[in-house]
């Protein structure tokens, strides 16, 4: 299921992370190599401007007393203050006054010696080639490299049933929340799939809990739950109808189903059949009769015998066709359903996306069950279809069998695309 987004996304990730680090790679050396060489110039001008300054004093001291050379000078002493405070005080045996003195010429000598070392690195300066190491693990990704890649993720959306608009806000978000983000090189691919995730989460509408609804509603009043499905021909709507019923069956609601589709040649025997096997009474009438009347019996019927939900079929219907919109729009009058739900496959695609929008536009749906999800491998349909009517994913069908359907979950969607 869905087998085909996930790879692609995370061939994706994988490719441009690997990218991102092959060029930051060589920015990062680059720079370190910069900064190698502006070391090396600036040591060389130091040492120089050392040499300049020593010949300075020099001459200096052979200018004894001269104003321009005063400064030079003082800082001469301190720095041979500073010297003598870190320097042992070398003794010499004067045989002469059978002591031992000061040997001062000893004294100058590592005086000397003290002050011309070379000057320790500033603290803040040793660290500074580790910093650049430091960050030679951690790279960037630049808004031109993500360009490139950029079309070629929005070409494998699309490739995979993923809305236009959708593909194109995938894009732009992603491109918000890596460019320019100085990402770990290790994590970069994490990274990315973790702003997927994110994303997609913001993409999909929240479902809502329609066992919870109808027991609310069974709280505040006497009438069933009652629910309408419709979509174009072929989808599962009958099929999607007795998976319900059985599953809310199983969580002690009681159904009906009512045979709607009054057109096509043995929907009603079909649903009857599904009714049989999953137990659950079906209100039919006959070929040719207004299907919104089947609605209505069986509304009265589950009022009657106080079953808590209506279930009603309606035949498969294309979106182009404005009649008979008009004549579900009709069913939802005379029905008032609580849910109007509408049926579509996963692997259908773009034209799901179109579906969908036709019926929400001319009846207005509550909520949409995906089926055949078991055999789309792309996922993009689910992922756009939510987004493009801002109504939940309810239910996803995954199997021809009665116990073949999930309550829709938007983690769970995440996890099936390996993110
Ligand atoms: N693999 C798979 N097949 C499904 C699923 N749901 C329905 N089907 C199959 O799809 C075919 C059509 O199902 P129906 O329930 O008759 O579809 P419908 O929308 O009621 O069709 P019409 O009434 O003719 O418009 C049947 O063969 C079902 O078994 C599903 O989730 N997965
Ligand atoms: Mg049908």
């Amino acid at each position: 299921m869905f087998g085909k987004l996930k790879e692609k996304l995370k061939n994706w990730a994988k490719k441009v992370s690997e990218k991102a680090k092959e060029t930051e790679e060589v920015i990062e050396e680059k720079s370190a190599e910069k900064l190698k060489k502006e070391s090396k110039k600036k040591s060389k001008e130091k040492k120089k401007s050392e040499k300049i300054e020593k010949e300075l004093v020099e001459e200096a001291e052979e200018k004894l007393f001269e104003p321009s050379t005063k400064e030079i000078e003082e800082k001469e002493e301190i720095k041979k203050f500073e010297a003598t405070k870190e320097i042992e005080l070398p003794m010499e045996y004067n045989t002469g006054a059978q002591k031992f003195e000061p040997d001062l010429e000893k004294l100058k000598e590592k005086i000397e010696e003290k002050i011309s070392e070379p000057e320790k690195s500033k603290p803040g300066t040793e660290s500074f080639f580790k910093r650049v190491t430091s960050k030679i693990s951690k790279v960037k990704i630049s808004e031109e490299m993500f360009n490139v890649y950029a079309e070629e993720l929005e070409m494998l959306l699309l490739e995979n049933n993923v809305a236009l608009e959708v593909a194109e806000k995938v894009v732009y978000e992603l491109k918000e929340k890596v460019v320019g983000k100085e990402l770990l090189k290790k994590e970069v691919e994490s990274e990315i799939q973790e702003a997927f995730k994110e994303i997609i989460r913001g993409i999909l509408v929240d479902p809502f809990d329609i066992i919870k609804r109808i027991k609310e509603k069974k709280k505040n009043s006497k009438d069933p739950f009652v629910m309408i499905f419709c979509g174009v021909n072929g989808t599962g709507k009958t099929t999607t109808i007795s998976k319900i019923a059985s599953h809310l069956k199983s969580k002690g609601i009681s159904c009906v189903l009512a045979a709607g589709d009054t057109f096509r040649a043995a929907s009603i025997e079909q649903l009857k059949t599904h009714g049989e096997k999953i137990g659950v009474k079906v209100i039919a009438n006959d070929y040719g009769s207004d299907p919104a009347s089947v609605g209505f019996d069986a509304i009265k019927y589950a009022k009657k015998n106080l079953i808590d939900c209506v279930l009603i079929d309606t035949a498969g219907r294309m979106h182009t066709s404005k009649n008979l919109l008009k004549e579900i729009e009709k069913m939802a009058r005379v029905c008032k359903p609580d849910l109007k739900i509408f049926v579509g496959e996963s692997i259908t695609g773009n034209d799901a996306i179109e579906q969908v929008k036709t019926f929400n536009f001319e009846i207005g749906i509550d909520g949409i069950v995906l089926t055949k999800a078991d055999i789309d491998e792309k996922g993009g349909t689910a992922l756009s279809v939510g987004y493009v009517t801002k109504k939940p994913i309810l239910y996803l069908g995954t199997g021809q069998e009665y116990d073949k359907i999930e309550v829709f979950n938007k983690e769970k969607f995440i996890e099936k695309l390996g993110l």
